[in-house]
C-alpha cells in the first residue's frame, strides 16, 4: 500500500530542466522529528521514491550544536535512540549519515556530494524547522517533499486555521481519523537495498569522512562513543527513569496497555501513581509513532477513550497552535480575552516574587511546587497534573505574565526530556495565558485565567506523600 498522498506535500517540485531526474544518487530522508525506523511515513515515502530502478535510499540526521536549550540529558536520550536507528538501518543496508552543523548548509552540501535525486523530510510546526525547510527549498535543485510522520492527521489538513479549543478541533479530527488512522505497511514490505550507493560505500570502506563535517555509514562509520558525549551540549546528569530508543518505547507502550490503560481515566491525575503512559519522551523524539500507540490502544479491547483524547486530540491541537500561531512562545499567542484580563491585573501585588535561579533551585515557600520541580530535575519528567499547578504558580510569583511564560519555557525546555515540544508551548500558554480554555471567575493576578490552589491539590491527592517522595533531602 503506497503512503496516502495526502500525508505528503511538495516543498519544491522537481523542475524539468533540473539534473535531478538524471541523478544517479540516492533519495535522502532527512530525519529530524521522527527518529525511528518502524511506522515512519516519511521513511516509507522516501523508500517508495527510491524504488525506481537504479535509485537508492539514504537517511541523514543533522546534529545541531544547540537546540532550544537542550542539555546533555536530552542529547544523550536522543543520540542513544539514533544509534539504534543507525543499527536498524544498517541491517537493511540503508546508510545512515550523521551530519553536524546547520542543516541549511549540511543538507544542501550532502545533496551535492551524493548527487541526490530527491529529498524527503518529516514535519514540525516549530519556527526554526519551518524556516529551515523554506530556506532549503529555495537553494536546492531537486524535488523536496515533507511528510507529516508525527501527527496521525497531517497538521495542515486537520484544520486550515488555529483552533479555539479541543471542542472545535475534536469533530474535525474525528471526521478524518477514518482515513488516517490506518495500519502501516508490514515492515517486511519495506524496500531493502541490495548494495550501498557507490559514493557512500566508498566512504564506509575507508571510514573517513569526505568532508570534515560529516560521518556516515551504518553504525560502523560513526564513532558513537564520541557522538554520545556530544561535547557542545551543556553538562547535565542523566535522568533517572526512561530508557531511550525505539525498543524501549515499545516496551513502555506494551506495559502501559497491559497494566495501566484500564485505570488511566481515574488514575492519571494522581501524581503518586504511575497512571500515565510515560510515553511523552519517546513521542517527542519520534522514537515511537503516536499512530502505532493509538492503533494498539484501540485494539486492546479496553475502553481507551480518555487516553486517545490526550494522545490524539490534545497532542495534535498543540501542533495546530504552533503551526498557525507564530507567537506560540510569547504572550501575543494568548487569546485576546486572557491577554486583556492579565494586563488589567498586571499591577496587582504579588505576595511572593521569585527570581529564575530561586525557581530553578526549587527554593520557594511552596513545598508541593518545590517537589514538582525536583521530580522534573531528577527524572526529566514531571507528572502531568502538576505541570499545570507548576506553571500557574510561576505566573503568581513573577512580575509579569511575559516573565512567567519565559521562565516556564526555560525550565521546561531545560529539564523535561519531552520539552522543546509543541505540547510544552501549548501547555504553558494554556496554564499561564488561558489558551484553549474559557474565562473563569476574575481574581488577583490571574484575571480571568483559571486558577489552581494548594488546597485544591490537597483535595485531589495525597500531597504530603508526593512531597515526601521528591523533597530534596531524600
Ligand atoms: P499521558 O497522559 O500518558 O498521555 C499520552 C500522550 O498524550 C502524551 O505523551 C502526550 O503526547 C499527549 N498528551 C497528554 N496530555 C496532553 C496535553 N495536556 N496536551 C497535549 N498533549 C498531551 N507535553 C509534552 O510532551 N512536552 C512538554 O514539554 C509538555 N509540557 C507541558 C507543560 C505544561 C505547563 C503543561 C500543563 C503540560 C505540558 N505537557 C507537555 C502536556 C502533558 O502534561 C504531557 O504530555 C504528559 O504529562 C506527558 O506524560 P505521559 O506521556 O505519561 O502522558
Ligand atoms: N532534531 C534535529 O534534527 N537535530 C538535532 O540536533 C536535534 C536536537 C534536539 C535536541 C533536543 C530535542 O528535544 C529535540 C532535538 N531535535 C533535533 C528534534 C526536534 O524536536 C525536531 O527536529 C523539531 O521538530 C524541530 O523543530
Amino acid at each position: 500500500m503506497p503512503v496516502n498522498p495526502r500525508r505528503i506535500r511538495a516543498l519544491r517540485k522537481e523542475s524539468h530542466d533540473s539534473h535531478a531526474s538524471q541523478s544517479s544518487g540516492p533519495v535522502i530522508y532527512w530525519m529530524s522529528r521522527d527518529q525511528r525506523v518502524r511506522d515512519n511515513w516519511a521513511l516509507l515515502y522516501a523508500g517508495e521514491l527510491a524504488k525506481t530502478p537504479g535509485s537508492h535510499l539514504a537517511v541523514a540526521f543533522c546534529l545541531a550544536p544547540s537546540f532550544l536549550g537542550a542539555t546533555k540529558m536530552q542529547y544523550r536520550f536522543m543520540l542513544q535512540g539514533l544509534k539504534e536507528v543507525s543499527d536498524d538501518l544498517s541491517a537493511r543496508i540503508i546508510p545512515f549519515i550523521l551530519l553536524r552543523g546547520d542543516p541549511r548548509e549540511e543538507i544542501s552540501r550532502l545533496i551535492e556530494e551524493l548527487d541526490a535525486g530527491a529529498l524527503v523530510c518529516d514535519f514540525s510546526p516549530l519556527r526554526d524547522s519551518l524556516e529551515c525547510k523554506s530556506h532549503l527549498a529555495q537553494i536546492i535543485e531537486i524535488a523536496f517533499y515533507e511528510v507529516d510522520a508525527h501527527n496521525i492527521i497531517p497538521c495542515w489538513l486537520a484544520s486550515p486555521k488555529q483552533e479555539w479549543a479541543a471542542y472545535s478541533f475534536r469533530p474535525k479530527v474525528h471526521r478524518l481519523l477514518f482515513e488516517f488512522l490506518d495500519e502501516f505497511p508490514a515492515s517486511s514490505s519495506f524496500p531493502s537495498f541490495p548494495a550501498l550507493p557507490e559514493k557512500v560505500a566508498a566512504k564506509n570502506a575507508t571510514n573517513e569522512p569526505v568532508k570534515s563535517s560529516f560521518q556516515e555509514g551504518g553504525s560502523a562509520g560513526i564513532d558513537w562513543q564520541e557522538v554520545l558525549e556530544w561535547p557542545e551540549a551543556e553538562e547535565m546528569p542523566a535522568a533517572k527513569g526512561s530508557e531511550p530508543g525505539e525498543r524501549a518505547a515499545f516496551r513502555q507502550m506494551d506495559y502501559f496497555l497491559k497494566h495501566r490503560l484500564a485505570g488511566y481515566e481515574n488514575e492519571r491525575n494522581n501524581p503518586n501513581i504511575s497512571g500515565q503512559s510515560g510515553l511523552s519522551p519517546y513521542l517527542h523524539f519520534g522514537q515511537i509513532s503516536a499512530q502505532r500507540v493509538a492503533l494498539e490502544a484501540a485494539r486492546s479491547g479496553i475502553d481507551a477513550g480518555a487516553f486517545l483524547e490526550e494522545l490524539i486530540v490534545r497532542r495534535e491541537l498543540s501542533d495546530n497552535y504552533c503551526y498557525y500561531n507564530q507567537h506560540y512562545d510569547d504572550v501575543q499567542g494568548f487569546p485576546a480575552w486572557a491577554l486583556r484580563s492579565l494586563d488589567e491585573h498586571s499591577g496587582d501585588r504579588r505576595e511572593y516574587l521569585y527570581s529564575l535561579p530561586e525557581l530553578e533551585k526549587a527554593a520557594t515557600h511552596d513545598d508541593l511546587w518545590n517537589a514538582a520541580q525536583q521530580e522534573m530535575q531528577q527524572t526529566g519528567k514531571m507528572h502531568g497534573y502538576l505541570r499545570m499547578y507548576w506553571a500557574k504558580k510561576i505566573l503568581e510569583w513573577t512580575a509579569t505574565p511575559a516573565a512567567a511564560q519565559a521562565a516556564a519555557i526555560y525550565l521546561n525546555d531545560r529539564y523535561e526530556l519531552d520539552g522543546r515540544d509543541p505540547n510544552g508551548y501549548a501547555g504553558i500558554a494554556w496554564s499561564i495565558g488561558g489558551l484553549h480554555d474559557r474565562a473563569w471567575k476574575e481574581r488577583a493576578i490571574f484575571g480571568k485565567v483559571r486558577y489552581m490552589s494548594y488546597s485544591g491539590a490537597k483535595r485531589k491527592f495525597d500531597v504530603q506523600a508526593y512531597i515526601d517522595r521528591w523533597s530534596p533531602s531524600r
